[in-house]
């Protein structure tokens, strides 16, 4: 991905109470029974792995409808932050295994402690750009982008700790088919790029990457890819929680991290809401570990 990097450092969060349906949890557990150790090393990457422990139930805490389990968010993505930053420091390259979308708080927070003018490329159905005022779930993981740009309850962007956040020029949203209207407002207000299914079917995905990588890595010293499964078709991507019919091919979402390879613009990346319980047996997880691959570096021919 990015010749940089001595060794990839991988993380699983088993979490999911960002999101209202439980099994993301088991996704990092998943991807492994799918062969995700076997595929790293036949494309030869040097990789140590880590599993994060599950924050404890937060119980008799005070329960807030519009940021729902805030105190368990609040302790994966703390201690998340702190690795993330370690393995940054190191020089290693984070590939971070969710878990629901919520974890972007901790990997993002941890990353801009390191890289002070980080660039985002979302791939997601979703924009997460919802904050309390605008979430019509209460979810923390339709929220943790908006907390990435530095918006949104004090607790969840208080992780950054230095109060170094992303820039809205920075970030590229790709696959979004359902926005709600805070965060549409929030993304004409702050002028983020934002490439629709819409524009995927016109412009092409070759030519969208293109444009995302060039927008991403102007001016940042390291570009992100938060990968949400959902961002890929329901028809053979089925295990996630929050599916949304009319996302992108096999083909499509493979050329993306094709293309990101080549670019070699990346410095982590991580791959989330992917939910054994919902899949139907392994595709999912299987899917994931082709994608996975693809961005580190297999090659048909
Ligand atoms: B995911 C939603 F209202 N926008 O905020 C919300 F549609 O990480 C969905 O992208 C968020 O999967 C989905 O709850 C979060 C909803
Ligand atoms: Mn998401
Ligand atoms: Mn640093
Ligand atoms: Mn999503």
């Amino acid at each position: 991905t990015n010749h940089r990097f001595s060794q990839v450092s991988v993380f699983s969060v088993p979490f999911d109470r960002g999101a209202a349906r439980r099994g993301a949890a088991q996704g990092p557990e998943a991807l492994f029974r799918a062969g995700l150790a076997r595929k790293l090393q036949a494309l030869g990457v040097q990789y140590i792995a880590e599993r994060l422990a599950p924050p404890p139930h937060a119980k008799g805490t005070a329960r807030d409808a519009r940021l729902k389990n805030l105190h368990e968010v609040l302790a994966v993505n703390e201690a998340l932050a702190a690795r993330i930053h370690a393995a940054a420091e190191a020089g290693h390259f984070p590939l971070v295994l969710g878990g629901d979308h919520s974890i972007a708080i901790g990997t993002l927070a941890g990353l801009t402690r390191h890289y002070h003018q980080l660039g985002v490329i979302w791939m997601d159905a979703h924009s997460d750009l919802n904050t309390p005022d605008t979430t019509p779930s209460g979810n923390i993981h339709g929220m943790s982008l908006a907390v990435g740009l530095g918006k949104g309850d004090a607790r969840l962007t208080g992780i950054s700790g230095y109060g170094s956040f992303i820039s809205p020029e920075h970030v590229v949203l790709i696959g979004a088919r359902s926005l709600d209207q805070g965060e549409r407002e929030l993304i004409r207000r702050e002028g983020i790029t934002c490439y629709t299914m819409q524009d995927i079917d016109r412009l092409g995905m070759f030519r969208v990457m293109e444009e995302s990588i060039r927008i991403a890595s102007s001016g940042t010293d390291g570009v992100h890819l938060s990968f949400d499964i959902d961002s890929v078709d329901p028809s053979i991507a089925p295990g996630t929680g929050t599916p949304v019919p009319g996302g992108l091919s096999y083909r499509e979402a493979h050329l993306a991290l094709e293309t990101l390879h080549e670019a070699g613009i990346l410095v982590s990346a991580e791959f989330v809401e992917s939910n054994p319980l919902l899949d139907s047996g392994q595709r999912t997880s299987r899917l994931l570990v082709g994608l996975i691959s693809s961005l580190l570096g297999e090659r048909i021919l």
